[in-house]
């Protein structure tokens, strides 16, 4: 932006500094007076802003346009607070604090473009001193000053302290090696839950079999055969390979569990937003393991889940690592190593998307219940004197819970509960159910009276002198009653026959 002003009378004490005929000059200084912000040189430890503005004036002397010229450049410096500093050295702004400073220099005008004519003697430029024009424009009278005055549009620059060299080199992308070819589910997670991970977030992905190359690799997985935590090598292939997850997981690992072995605490406790030695993620570590990954694990190496001779009655090849595999190309398709690469990209968002939905599946849900159901069992004989039956106020899902706790807090069998309680909440009544053998069996540690089961309201409550009865199911695994009260004494009343 250019202002130009005539101003008439105005008499500048600065015209005696210096004369020059050069109003003409076609030279920009736009730019030629900006400071180097980090002048300070490299030990500049904070962020530096610099806001810098040029006010350039001139002014023609008539006749004879004699013409003094100067430029005023304002700096304006803000050092952005540092928590840390590491350095004192920075001579003009480490205080945190900002600083203004200021500079003169004389030089030529910038020419105003030709095709506004001033006036003047000369072609173009701003009006001079008597200046006449064929359209009426006017420059002032000859025995006047013409102050003509230029101000730059602000340049604003930020320079960034000094980054340490350890620091620069952890920015630097790190690689993930794997093979190249057909690829499976274990490596296509392991690359996924490693770039979560602090050290290899958003890494680079070399697929190859060259180990020259795979050498350059930060971290290889599922090739080269070496198994070395400290050199971040993790494959699985090589002789004499037995590592398992270990804590009562007896399966031989892949590469998606020993990725998520070494890794999988860090990726569960930045998830959970908690810290390592948060108990919950020792409890989420292993159940994702149990429920995700050793199946990966197993497939990977061929373990079957029955024992072979056993002739399964249909197929079922839907799983996580049967679809991942259904993603490489087919025999008759591209097999370029771009499109390969790119269908293991999708492989690896695909298993990754399933761990990471059910980790948020078990975090934000089957962990909450498990806390209930932990309160509800240790608080049980507050309920109920013999602590055999468990009562909910509200519905969790509680069987799996309730035979993993009661072996961590060494539940004998003669105190384990027999009947849970619980509100069933969309009919609006409550529940009263048998605790069954183990998760999976349908065989109750005691089923409710083989006199009530398949009976009815009225009928139900006359034969078990219980009102408000709703019913019990024909395997007597399950019973209703109107009210809490109601199933509370049906529960108390089943122990005693
Ligand atoms: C000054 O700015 C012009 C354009 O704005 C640019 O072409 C020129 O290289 C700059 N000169 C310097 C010394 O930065
Ligand atoms: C900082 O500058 C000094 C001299 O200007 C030089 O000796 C020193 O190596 C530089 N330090 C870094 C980290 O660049
Ligand atoms: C910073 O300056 C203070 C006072 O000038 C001095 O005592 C201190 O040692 C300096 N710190 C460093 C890191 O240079
Ligand atoms: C910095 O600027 C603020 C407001 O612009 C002013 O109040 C303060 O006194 C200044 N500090 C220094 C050290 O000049
Ligand atoms: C794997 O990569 C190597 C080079 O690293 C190449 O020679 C080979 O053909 C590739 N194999 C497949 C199946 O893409
Ligand atoms: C024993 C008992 O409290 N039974 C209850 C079952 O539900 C009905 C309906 O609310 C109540 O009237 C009974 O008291």
């Amino acid at each position: 932006m250019r202002v130009a002003v005539c101003l008439l009378g105005f008499i500048l004490p600065l015209l005696a500094l210096a004369q020059s005929n050069s109003a003409a000059s076609a030279q920009s200084n736009s730019n030629q007076s900006t400071p180097t912000p980090s002048s300070g040189g490299n030990s500049t430890a904070s962020p530096l802003i610099s806001l810098v503005t040029s006010v350039t004036s001139g002014v023609s002397l008539g006749p004879g346009r004699s013409s003094v010229f100067f430029t005023q450049t304002f700096v304006s410096t803000v050092t952005l607070a540092n928590p840390t500093p590491t350095s004192n050295s920075s001579a003009s702004a480490s205080s945190g604090g900002n600083q203004t400073s200021s500079s003169t220099s004389t030089g030529p005008l910038p020419t105003a473009p030709t095709n506004i004519n001033g006036g003047g003697n000369e072609p173009g430029g701003a009006p001079s001193p008597g200046a006449k024009s064929s359209n009426g424009i006017f420059g002032p009278p000859d025995s006047f000053t013409s102050w003509v005055m230029g101000m730059h549009t602000p340049s604003m620059s930020l320079s960034l302290p000094e980054q340490p060299a350890q620091k620069k080199l952890k920015m630097t992308l790190q690689v993930i090696g794997t093979h190249n070819g057909t690829f499976h589910c274990d490596e296509a997670l392991a690359v996924n839950l490693l770039r979560t991970t602090k050290l290899y977030a958003g890494a680079d992905l070399k697929r190859t079999r060259d180990p020259a190359l795979l050498d350059t690799c930060d971290i290889v997985v599922d090739v080269g055969g070496v198994y070395d935590e400290a050199k971040q090598r993790f494959d699985h292939h090589q002789r004499g390979f037995t590592e398992v997850f270990g804590h009562g997981f007896n399966t031989k690992l892949s590469s998606a569990g020993l990725v998520y072995k070494h890794f999988g605490q860090e990726i569960i406790a930045k998830t959970l937003g908690t810290s390592l030695n948060d108990p919950k993620v020792n409890v989420l570590w292993l159940k994702m393991y149990k429920e995700f990954v050793e199946a990966i694990d197993a497939i990977d190496n061929g373990i079957s889940q029955y024992p072979a001779d056993l002739q399964p009655k249909y197929r079922s090849r839907t799983d996580v690592s049967s679809r991942v595999g259904h993603l490489n190309p087919a025999w008759n398709e591209p097999i370029d190593s771009q499109t390969v690469d790119a269908l293991f990209q999708k492989a690896s968002d695909l298993v990754g998307g399933e761990f990471w939905s059910r980790l948020e599946y078990y975090a934000k849900a089957w962990l909450p219940a498990r806390d209930l159901v932990a309160a509800a069992l240790t608080q049980r004989t507050a309920v109920e004197a013999s602590g055999k039956i468990i009562l909910f106020q509200q519905f969790a899902p509680w069987k799996e819970h309730l035979f993993e706790l009661e072996g961590e807090l060494g539940v004998t069998a003669n105190n384990q509960p027999i009947y849970v309680i619980y509100p069933d909440e969309t009919a609006g009544n409550w529940r009263i159910q048998a605790v069954p053998v183990s998760p999976e069996s349908f065989e109750s540690r005691k089923a409710l009276p083989e006199a009530w089961r398949g009976v009815r309201d009225n009928e139900l409550s006359k034969l078990s002198g219980i009102d408000g009865c709703i019913f019990v199911h024909a395997s007597g695994f399950i019973g209703g009653n109107a009210t809490k009260e109601g199933a509370m004494k049906m529960a108390q009343i089943a122990l005693t026959i």
